[in-house]
């Protein structure tokens, strides 16, 4: 069993997107072992897309996952990180698989419902970012 890092973001939120998107991560064989509501500030944005800090989308990216609260879990399954890179779908919303949640609940490129790490060493960074060690074993 892994762990990977999901965020469901300010536009899912808003658009009461969380139920159906929990749901569907369960029937795809995730457990989710710890959860955090939180609003992000700027720093912690700025923090978390750090990566991507030179590019033109660093500064909107970062207002819009400021706008509002976030959903961070920490989600287990074999296979963890491909797994769910598989059910949310290509970054942008028009590109996304029919049926992964990008392509159900996703906007578009900028406003995309839904974050995850993208290869082991992300989602330990990630996963980190959000959880101490003591939550992400189950002892809160
Ligand atoms: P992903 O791993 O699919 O979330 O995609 P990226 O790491 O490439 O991008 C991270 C986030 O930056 C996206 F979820 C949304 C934002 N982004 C934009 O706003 N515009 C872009 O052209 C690309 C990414």
């Amino acid at each position: 069993m892994s762990l990977t890092l999901a965020i469901i973001k300010p536009d899912a939120v808003e658009g009461r997107k969380v139920g159906p998107i929990l749901a569907r991560l369960e029937e795809e064989g995730f457990r989710i072992r710890a959860a955090k509501f939180l609003r992000l500030d700027p720093d912690q944005a700025g923090a978390f897309y750090a990566i991507h800090r030179d590019r033109p989308f660093y500064e909107p990216l970062k207002t819009f996952m400021t706008s509002g609260p976030v959903l961070a879990l920490a989600l287990e399954r074999e296979d963890a990180v491909p797994r769910l890179r598989e059910v949310i779908g290509a970054t942008d919303p028009a590109e996304a698989e029919a049926g992964t949640i990008r392509a159900l609940c996703a906007e578009n490129k900028e406003r995309n419902a839904i974050h995850a790490s993208d290869s082991e060493e992300t989602a330990r960074w990630e996963l980190g970012f959000f959880f101490s060690t003591r939550e992400l074993l189950g002892g809160a």
